[in-house]
């Protein structure tokens, strides 16, 4: 049903059926494409705000990327009708929107490319989606083959929806001169400013052949007909009729009848996107709708995506966690560091921890972004809720609701940016007139002095749990998690300032303070409760039946120091016994299954999806930080694991994910409803990529970049015996080897390494580590 192909680099599903949402995802610098294996996609490009070029056939709300879309037989989409022309007998490749029942299927999730085989009435049917390295547009290979022995006529026709793209003007016709159909709009707007601003959108969809079709069809509702999707009663003719849309819904299907000899194959070219004019089309055309345009076009987006292929490679006695480290998770942490989820105005934690993520890719990257953020930063030494990446963005969507925690993030980025790099020296720097580390403690004063009479973090409208907004939306409530959160980040700030001769004392000072004032008055016996709200109301605590604990506030108390040891051992406990699920650790429990006012919005999510109780994986590697920290390093793997989808089949159907990113989350509650618990958001937007992939680096295989140099402290499973590393460093290249002998001992080149530090690390040079475990 689903395996690895081509070493893991290619994961294969072979039904259209079994996991109906799976899919995969492919993006460049201005673009990103989101297909499941049954030929939905859901597209979005840069102008410079995201915006569609395939839409819903009604009229769509503008939002950020969701999780568990839906998907309906109208649903954007790239099809391809097959007709038999002597039978009439008809299918549909990859499976939409015919369903006929297929003799074979396979989607492949490649890294750079997603492809579809599918076989029926004695054809094969090849798909392959490619994209360029910078511009607007999918290069669709279609392939198709004639398996049945004898000579046959049959018709091909992709068909392609555009769907309602504005309620202004829209239209589409068939274009000779381009070779292609080219879809009309102009953006819906209604202030004379707009129009302006709106003048260099590109309102054209172009569906271009490399070959002219014998028939083509751009009105939707004529190739539908009577039919409906499934049998579109433009397909019953001959031939599509030619027709064009005129302020009617534009659809582009184009004609080919073939008569295939035996075995005979032919292959077709399509390029589908976005336009601004006929100049940019013809321009399109003859830069990419050719064999050899695809072909260079493939092999530069293969190297795009292999610049992005991370600082380690793995071999453990686990083949499909080395597939994913190996193979998928850099490749997902290299999507958010290198175009921020696609959005102008990056909620200043997600770009901080993109960018985090960037330190094990391409550190000057991260280094860039960290310069880039302090420019943002207000004079009181706030962060503002999103940082804007271009000219004229503005703060949107939830980068208007106050947030409190955005400080916190600039420690967290700025000490994986250092371990790896030890690039000091970006302290330094002036941004505004302020250095880098002058504006870290502005940063850090800020959060001092957020605070109320207790010493607790004020919350606002939310800390890094958008949806809890209405703790503190009076101006009282506090947050638990804020709390020690700041007082990590004033720790990994004062170790930055004792590492590079500064003094940190003044930042444990405050870090003790926020710890002590957490213990105080919020340590409930056995875990820390999330917070205080307005009305002086503990919550997340022993005594509530629903939200009673919070994955968050453990994590980060025992990252900060303010849990001790016997705190650290009851908090554990306490979140295998409530919140570990089968399928990775919950973000609190029980779900809330009505609004809590004193909450807020996450309290009406569904009980069990996103941040209302599921397994959301951005808290559970926190956790799973702060457990390889403490040196747990069974228990952190344990759960790292369950992040990816699989290895057992069980697994893969409830979770309907192939394993190729892992997802922002899984349901959870999966003692309240256990049919939909372990399900996948899909949605692979999520900072959990960066620290999945430094629990990996730093936690599991335990080569950790510091001041001096590269600490080495694997930390095994207990099932494991061995595993063997590659990791690059600073220009180095590390071959760890770990062995579990019964002998703890660390090897540098054959010499002992008692401290286990390998210190001057030279650019170039290889490094050979033997490591035997005790
Ligand atoms: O967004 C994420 C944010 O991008 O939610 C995280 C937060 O830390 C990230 O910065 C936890 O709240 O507003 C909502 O209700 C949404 O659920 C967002 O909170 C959520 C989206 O799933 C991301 O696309």
């Amino acid at each position: 049903l689903l395996g690895p192909i081509a070493g893991g680099e290619r994961y294969e599903l072979t039904s259209p059926t079994a996991m109906p949402m799976a899919g995969g995802f492919l993006w460049n610098r201005r673009m990103m494409i989101h297909a499941t294996c049954r030929g939905y996609a859901t597209a979005q490009f840069m102008q410079p705000e995201p915006a569609k070029y395939a839409h819903a056939p009604n009229l769509e709300a503008k939002t950020f990327m969701q999780p568990e879309q839906a998907y309906y037989a109208h649903h954007p989409g790239r099809f391809v009708y097959v007709k038999d022309e002597e039978t009439g007998e008809l299918f549909s490749a990859p499976y939409e929107p015919v369903r006929a029942k297929l003799d074979s299927f396979r989607f492949i999730a490649g890294q750079h490319d997603l492809g579809w085989t599918v076989e029926h009435l004695g054809l094969r049917v090849e798909l392959v989606l490619g994209l360029p390295t910078d511009d607007v547009a999918e290069l669709w290979e279609l392939r198709v083959s004639n398996l049945s022995g004898r000579a046959r006529r049959i018709s091909v026709v992709p068909y392609f929806p555009i769907g309602n793209m504005s309620w202004m003007n829209q239209s589409a016709e068939w274009r000779a001169d381009l070779g292609g159909i080219v879809a009309n709009c102009v953006t819906p707007y209604q202030k004379v400013a707009d129009y302006f601003k709106n003048l260099h959108l590109k309102d054209k969809t172009v569906l271009l052949c490399e070959r002219t079709p014998d028939a083509w069809e751009a009105r939707q509702s004529a190739f539908e007909g009577e039919g409906g999707l499934h049998n579109p009663s433009a397909l019953q003719a001959e031939q599509l009729a030619g027709g064009d849309a005129r302020y009617e819904t534009p659809a582009a299907s184009v004609q080919y009848r073939l008569s295939l000899q035996a075995n005979e194959g032919q292959v077709l070219r399509f390029l589908f996107g976005p336009a601004f004019d006929d100049a940019e089309i013809a321009q399109l055309r003859t830069t990419y709708l050719s064999e050899a345009g695809f072909e260079r076009t493939r092999q530069a987006y293969a190297a795009y995506i292999a610049s992005g292929s991370g600082c380690l490679q793995v071999q453990t006695p686990d083949a499909e966690f080395d597939n994913f480290v190996n193979h998928w998770l850099p490749r997902q942490v290299f999507y958010h560091g290198d175009v921020n989820r696609l959005s102008t105005d990056p909620q200043t934690r997600n770009y901080l921890q993109d960018n985090l993520g960037m330190a094990y890719i391409a550190p000057q990257v991260t280094r860039g972004a960290l310069l880039h953020a302090l420019s943002q930063q207000a004079a009181n030494g706030a962060m503002p809720d999103g940082i804007l990446l271009i000219e004229g963005a503005e703060l949107k969507y939830i980068n208007q609701v106050p947030h409190t925690d955005h400080c916190v993030w600039l420690p967290v980025c700025l000490q994986a940016y250092l371990d790896e790099t030890g690039d000091f020296a970006l302290l330094d720097e002036v941004v505004n007139d302020l250095t880098v580390a002058e504006r870290l403690d502005a940063a850090m004063a800020w959060l001092h002095q957020d605070r109320d009479a207790r010493g607790l973090s004020f919350i606002a409208q939310g800390d890094w749990c958008d949806p809890m907004n209405m703790v503190g939306y009076k101006g009282r409530g506090v947050s638990g998690w804020l709390t020690v959160a700041a007082a990590h980040a004033m720790k990994l700030w004062a170790a930055i300032c004792d590492a590079s001769g500064r003094s940190g004392a003044r930042w444990r000072d405050a870090a003790g303070e926020l710890n002590a004032a957490a213990n105080r008055h919020l340590w409930d016996g056995d875990w820390f409760a999330r917070g205080i709200t307005d009305d002086d109301v503990k919550f997340g605590i022993a005594a509530d039946k629903e939200g009673r604990i919070y994955l968050n506030p453990q994590a980060w108390a025992m990252l900060s120091g303010a849990a001790s040891e016997a705190q650290r051992a009851k908090m554990i406990a306490a979140v295998e016994d409530q919140l570990e699920t089968p399928h990775g650790v919950a973000m609190f429990a029980p779900p809330y299954s009505r609004m809590r006012d004193d909450v807020g919005r996450v309290t009406q999510k569904h009980p069990g999806s996103a941040e209302n109780g599921a397994v959301y994986n951005h808290a559970a590697s926190f956790y799973i930080h702060a457990l390889y920290e403490g040196g747990d390093g069974e228990r952190a793997f344990k759960l790292l694991r369950q992040m990816i989808p699989g290895p057992d089949m069980a697994d893969y159907l409830q979770r309907g994910q192939l394993p190729v990113f892992i997802p922002n989350y899984y349901r959870g509650a999966h003692r309240e409803y256990p049919r939909t618990a372990g399900r996948s958001s899909q949605l692979f937007n999520t900072g959990t990529a960066a620290w999945a992939y430094r629990c990996v680096i730093e936690g599991l295989c335990g080569l950790r970049g510091d001041a001096l140099g590269l600490r080495v402290q694997p930390q095994l499973p207990a099932g494991w015996d061995e595993l063997r590393a590659r990791r690059e460093l600073r220009g180095a290249t590390f071959h760890l080897n770990v062995r579990r002998t019964g002998v703890a001992s660390v090897k540098l080149d054959g010499q002992p390494l008692p401290d286990g530090l390998v210190r001057g690390i030279e650019a170039g040079r290889e490094y050979r580590l033997d490591v035997e475990l005790g």
